[in-house]
């Protein structure tokens, strides 16, 4: 994991209705994350913050739907500057901005695998599952539908043309589940994913499902995608989301993640997804996501048997 890490800003808030995503990606700058990686030893390149194109206008027959001209447009610009960076060889860190993002920063990737003929997996942190398609979602927030959208599931017509790779879904595992809404329930039955919702990891932990799954990646020589919503941890800890949902992951649960995906050395790119810092408690949550990545980038208390 020792290529050039770069940070791409994306303000996006428009898949959301709460204001403060916008400041995301400047808050997890004042955490210090660049200085951090660095003194980890990375090169890093702050790309500063990207915008899209103007948007075409576009409206749904759900009349729920908001924002979906300039979610297209995120889709679109967020999908080429992924597929550049990962293309240049680079390990792209995107800053958001809400999850709507990851329409556009998983197909991106996913599109570079593709061309390089590699399989790409995902590992999807988040209370929720963001699995619906425009004519399912009831908020109308389109931060509840990427992973519905990269898996190329219908009901997206018109989002991004040119999308022409999507991600497997036996190459997902969605971890801290425990806000499923109906139609998205029915749709994860469909496809398969490999899912834990809160249950399963109070009752074996994170371990065994995250060893499993770093296998399947290792086994099949793949890249791996790690999208973290930071509605994944638990409100008390990481207060700074509009989503929140009690009983999420725990500080210890959350930092062993990463620190066994650093020993996996697998992770090629990351979403930092939904830190509305307007709802922060003294930049306890920004500087939460800042440690958390340290440690998925090598930052360790002493060395520890399964570290290269
Ligand atoms: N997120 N399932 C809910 C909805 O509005 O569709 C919540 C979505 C949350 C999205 O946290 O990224
Ligand atoms: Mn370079
Ligand atoms: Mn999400
Ligand atoms: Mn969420």
């Amino acid at each position: 994991m020792k290529n050039t890490v770069v940070l791409v800003g994306a303000p996006v808030q428009t898949g959301t209705n709460i204001q403060g995503c916008l400041m995301g990606p400047d808050a997890l700058r004042t955490a210090g994350l660049q200085v951090s990686l660095e003194a980890l030893g990375y090169s890093v390149i702050d790309r500063g913050n990207i915008l899209p194109e103007a948007s075409r206008d576009r409206v749904h027959s759900n009349s729920a739907v908001h924002h979906l001209s300039e979610t297209i447009s995120w889709t679109e610009k967020l999908h080429d500057v992924a597929l550049a960076e990962v293309r240049e060889g680079h390990l792209p860190i995107f800053l958001g901005g809400d999850h709507s993002m990851a329409a556009g920063t998983v197909s991106g990737i996913a599109r570079a695998a593709a061309e390089a003929d590699e399989e790409q997996f995902v590992l999807w942190l988040d209370a929720h599952p963001d699995f619906h398609n425009l004519s399912t979602t009831t908020s109308g927030n389109l931060h509840g539908t990427p992973a519905a959208y990269f898996c190329g599931l219908s009901g997206f017509e018109g989002y991004y043309p040119e999308l022409n790779t999507t991600i497997k879904p036996e190459n997902i595992c969605m971890m801290g589940l425990r806000s499923v809404d109906n139609a998205e329930r029915a749709a994860l039955q469909k496809t398969g994913i490999e899912t834990y919702d809160m249950r399963r990891i109070d009752e074996n932990g994170v371990v065994k499902p995250i060893t499993e799954f770093l296998e399947r990646v290792k086994a099949a020589n793949g890249r791996l995608h790690l999208s973290f919503d930071v509605d994944f941890l638990d409100p008390d800890i990481a207060p700074a989301v509009g989503t929140t949902v009690p009983g999420g992951a725990t500080f210890r649960e959350a930092h062993l993640i990463m620190e066994m995906l650093c020993d996996s050395q697998l992770v090629t790119s990351v979403d930092l997804v939904e830190l509305n810092p307007f709802l922060d408690v003294r930049g306890r949550t920004a500087t939460l996501m800042t440690d958390l990545v340290c440690s998925l980038f090598g930052k360790q208390v002493l060395d520890h048997p399964n570290r290269a």
